[in-house]
């Protein structure tokens, strides 16, 4: 009851209404504030930021207007790396009450920490873009992402309950248990990578269980890159609005915007937590807004780890566009990519995820995917890896039909030329949290 109650107000429904619509001069008032505090703080207690400040000859004192961050230093995981574990920690480690880590597979982990007032503003974040996505008080929400060193299953487990849901703390795996628990719980609202939301869809048709006329009625997908293909997929398989949300450990954690379910069309990024640039990679100067580059960030309240200007890799613009649910912060368009993921085949430039958005929805093929990375003589080649349906024909005529159709497609819409197999239903590897998109084979080939 209090739920329908709630959902009749679900367009007018804000958080933190104030701070969420200010006018965009009180907004730029308080970054700059909040920023020469946070430039102080740096300084004053974490010596990788004092001496990179010294070397770059700049003091937190000669920060008088927003623009002037771009005479700041820049920011990267390797440091991070550098002053692994704790070293960039700007309180006492007694007052960090929490870490993070990244998986570390390609070198140490990356180490971030929380004191308790971050943790306190992290939950509110949180909380604000669920309710930014959709989501109201009083719900059922299944928190897929997994729980751990991993940012997504806590950070999305305190925002909800800080917005007064019930949350199901699943954590990722054991699919079959948790489409009977979505169901038998009657969740309203799904968290998980638009990968796994997938994987749980499909197990769910397979146990006979309909989730489309259940009440689940909304998922908060990020943690990856993914396509309006994959949107309209999710949404269609289960019957819900599908919303983009977006992190990244270094700075927060999830929580750092989300889009609104008004429009689903840019995240906000939360301008009174995070200045946003976007910068050209090559040259490493700002750009207008608009353009396209790469997103840094810096964070404007985090006491144990301040991140000054830090590059993200994420590839995304930025727009100033009013919004119709009325929020006046920033909206980060969909994040394409990492520069790190894009790979460049015969001379053209490609993200995994434009790959996804010629895929997903072609006729036949399920939303599954992996990309191939081959070394053909002295060029890169492509395979894409792509799945039959259930119950569509599968002979070996059919097959190289569809992989010639699929070829086609896309080199019209991507621009490169790639080779295609196509496999039988169930053949590419499901993800559980962070999809592996791309197998590189290159320096095993000749
Ligand atoms: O993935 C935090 C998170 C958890 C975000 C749950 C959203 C939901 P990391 O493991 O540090 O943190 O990975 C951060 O993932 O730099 C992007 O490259 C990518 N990423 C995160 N959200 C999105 C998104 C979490 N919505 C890295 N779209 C980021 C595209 C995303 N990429």
């Amino acid at each position: 009851m209090a739920v329908q109650t709630a959902a009749r107000h679900a367009d007018s429904f804000m958080f933190e209404r104030q701070v969420e619509t200010m006018p965009r001069a009180a907004l730029g008032a308080l970054q700059l504030e909040r920023l020469r505090q946070v430039l102080e703080h740096a300084y004053a207690n974490v010596p990788h930021y004092r001496s990179k400040f010294d070397t770059a000859c700049v003091k937190p004192a000669d920060l008088k207007t927003l623009a002037d961050i771009r005479h700041f230093p820049f920011t990267l995981k390797t440091d991070l790396r550098d002053n692994y574990p704790f070293n960039m920690f700007a309180v006492p480690r007694d007052q960090v009450v929490r870490v993070h880590a990244s998986s570390g597979t390609t070198g140490k982990p990356t180490v971030v920490g929380y004191t308790k007032g971050d943790l306190d503003r992290w939950a509110g974040l949180m909380a604000r873009s669920f309710a930014c996505g959709g989501a109201l008080p009083g719900e059922i929400v299944h928190n897929a992402y997994g729980y751990g060193l991993f940012t997504g299953g806590l950070g999305a487990h305190y925002g909800a309950e800080r917005l007064g849901c019930t949350v199901v703390p699943m954590s990722g795996g054991g699919t079959e248990r948790q489409v009977t628990l979505i169901s038998d719980f009657g969740a309203n609202v799904l968290c998980a990578t638009p990968s796994y939301a997938v994987n749980i869809g499909e197990v769910a048709a397979a146990m006979g269980v309909d989730l489309k006329n259940s009440p689940l009625r909304l998922g908060f997908f990020g943690a990856e890159p993914w396509s309006d293909a994959m949107r309209r997929d999710l949404e269609a398989r289960l019957g819900i609005k599908a919303i983009d949300i977006y992190g990244l450990s270094e700075i927060l954690g999830p929580g750092v915007a989300c889009e609104c379910h008004q429009e689903q069309a840019g995240l906000h990024g939360w301008e009174d937590h995070f200045l946003f640039e976007v910068i050209d990679p090559k040259t490493l100067q700002p750009l207008p807004i608009g353009e396209s580059g790469e997103l840094v960030i810096t964070t404007l309240t985090k006491e144990a780890l301040p991140m000054i200007r830090y590059r993200t890799r994420d590839i995304t613009r930025l727009s100033d566009e009013p919004c119709s649910c009325g929020r006046t912060h920033v909206r980060i368009m969909r994040v394409t990519g990492r520069d790190d993921d894009m790979l460049i085949i015969r001379g053209v430039n490609v993200y995994p995820s434009q790959v996804e958005a010629a895929l997903v929805g072609f006729p036949g093929l399920a939303p599954h995917y992996q990309i191939v990375l081959t070394r053909e003589g002295a060029l890169d080649a492509m395979t894409v890896e792509v799945e039959l349906v259930p119950d569509v024909p599968a002979g070996d005529q059919d097959r190289s039909r569809k992989a010639r159709d699929v070829q086609h497609h896309i080199k019209s819409l991507v621009g490169v030329t790639c080779g295609i197999v196509v496999k039988m239903p169930g053949e590419v590897p499901r993800s559980q949290g962070k999809a592996v998109r791309v197998r590189d084979l290159r320096k095993q080939s000749t």
